[in-house]
Order: C-alpha cells, then sequence, then structure tokens
C-alpha cells in the first residue's frame, strides 16, 4: 500500500524529518512518500497560518501521486474534514491518532505543543475527539516549529515541559504535539518513564491498519463528495 504523509507546512527539512519517522514504522509493503505543498506557510502557528495551509493540503490530495490512505502531519489538523471529503482513501490527523492513541495505553495523557498560542486548538480538539476525560493538561515549551531542529535547548524545554506534565498535572503518558518532535518519542519516554506517543507514526499505524481491514471514509453524509460548484480568483482551479 502507499500511504502518502502530507506536511502542511512548506519547511523541506521537516517533510524530510517526518518521512523518515513514518517509514520507520511503516510495514512491509507499505510505501510512505512525504510531500510538502509548493504553497503555504513555513511554519504553522496561528490560526491564520493554519487556514492558509489547507489549499496546500487539498491540492496534494487531488493532484498528487495516487495513495491508500493519508496522514495529515500537523498538530492542529488542519483541513481534516474537507480531505476526508476528496481523498480516496482514509485521512487520519496525527493530533487525533496520538490522542486517540495515548487512550490505549494510559489513564490519562497531557499534550507537550510548540506555542502556547496554539494550545487553544489544541484543547478544541481533544473535546473534539472525545477525550477530555484523559486530558490533564495542554502545555507549550515555547520553541517556535522551525527552531525545534536548530534550537540546541530544544529538546531540554521540551523534556522540561514534559516532566512538569508528569510531576505536577498527573499525566499517566505524553503527547508531542508538532510533528517536528516526531524523532523524540523514544528518548523522551527513556527519560520519563511513561509513555510519549507522536501522532506521525501513530497515524502511519492507524491508517495501516484502516487499509488492511478495508475500511474509508464513508461517502454518505457529511463526508460525502462536495457539491459541484465554480471557485472563483485564485481558487478557480479547486472545482471539482
Ligand atoms: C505542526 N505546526 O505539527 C504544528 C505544530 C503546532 O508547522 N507543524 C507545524 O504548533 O501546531
Amino acid at each position: 500500500m502507499r500511504i502518502m504523509v502530507i506536511n502542511p507546512n512548506t519547511s523541506a527539512a521537516m517533510t524530510t524529518l517526518i518521512g523518515g519517522c513514518a517509514r520507520a514504522v511503516a510495514g512491509q509493503g507499505t510505501t510512505v512518500v512525504a510531500v510538502s505543498p509548493s504553497m503555504g506557510p513555513a511554519s504553522i502557528e496561528s490560526h491564520y497560518d493554519e487556514a492558509l495551509a489547507v489549499p496546500g493540503i487539498l491540492d496534494e490530495i487531488r493532484n498528487g501521486e495516487p495513495a491508500d490512505a493519508y496522514v495529515l502531519a500537523c498538530f492542529g489538523d488542519p483541513g481534516l474534514d474537507a480531505a476526508r471529503e476528496i481523498a480516496r482513501g482514509p485521512v487520519v490527523g496525527i493530533a487525533e491518532a496520538a490522542m486517540r492513541t495515548a487512550t490505549y495505553v494510559a489513564r490519562s495523557f497531557s499534550v507537550v505543543t510548540t506555542l502556547g498560542r496554539t494550545t487553544g486548538r489544541a484543547q478544541e480538539l481533544v473535546d473534539r475527539y472525545g477525550v477530555r476525560a484523559y486530558c490533564r493538561s495542554v502545555r507549550a515549551c515555547e520553541v517556535p516549529v522551525l527552531e525545534l531542529e536548530t534550537d540546541p535547548e530544544a529538546k531540554k524545554r521540551i523534556l522540561a515541559e514534559c516532566r512538569r506534565a508528569v510531576e505536577q498535572d498527573g499525566a499517566e503518558s505524553i503527547v508531542l504535539g508538532c510533528a517536528g518532535m516526531a524523532d523524540l518519542c523514544a528518548e523522551l519516554s527513556g527519560e520519563l518513564g511513561v509513555p510519549v506517543i507522536d501522532g506521525v507514526t501513530a497515524g502511519v499505524t492507524i491508517v495501516e491498519g484502516l487499509v488492511r481491514l478495508g475500511v474509508s471514509t464513508s461517502r454518505v453524509g457529511e463526508y460525502a463528495p462536495p457539491p459541484r460548484k465554480q471557485y472563483q480568483g485564485a481558487l478557480e482551479g479547486f472545482a471539482l
């Protein structure tokens, strides 16, 4: 099977990191194609960024290489519902994947993400995915997304925030709140002594399972293909 992992921001280095982590967990016979849209924000750290990332995501799904399933590798799960309306196979966002996975291995989790201004979105997703009873807290390490790979203090700051979540908030597991943290799971888990879950790798294993089950997005009701219509201006090419 072929899984498309979409990094919705346009940072090539992050797409490479995400692709490597996704391939490390993909099963035999699974090809992972990690892509980034040709248009969109360099990183997604605000509602504005998130909104502007969605056309690029949808363009990749419509015009990119065909795939059996998709992972949206941005913790805000941007465009998830729209992607499900048009994608041929199942689509999972990394926040949903990581949060739900945490509930299989612990009675509680905390999210540790990048900037504090994105914690409201993470809280919204906790409610949307019905895991409020498990979520102890949403914390931010205040490391900007693109500095995760360049700031020598980044790992230390993420670990410190994870430790506060475990020791002060009672979190029995950690959900990493950025695709750029995907390579830190094992190291953080070893330091903290609790499960640390990243949505990129969780998302790949979930969609692999859905494809193996022969299960995909329902075409009835809310995720039915969108009604045909015209789109003007820069979005003219998005007519289905
Ligand atoms: C992400 N932003 O996973 C999110 C993280 C965040 O560019 N990739 C991004 O802070 O929402």
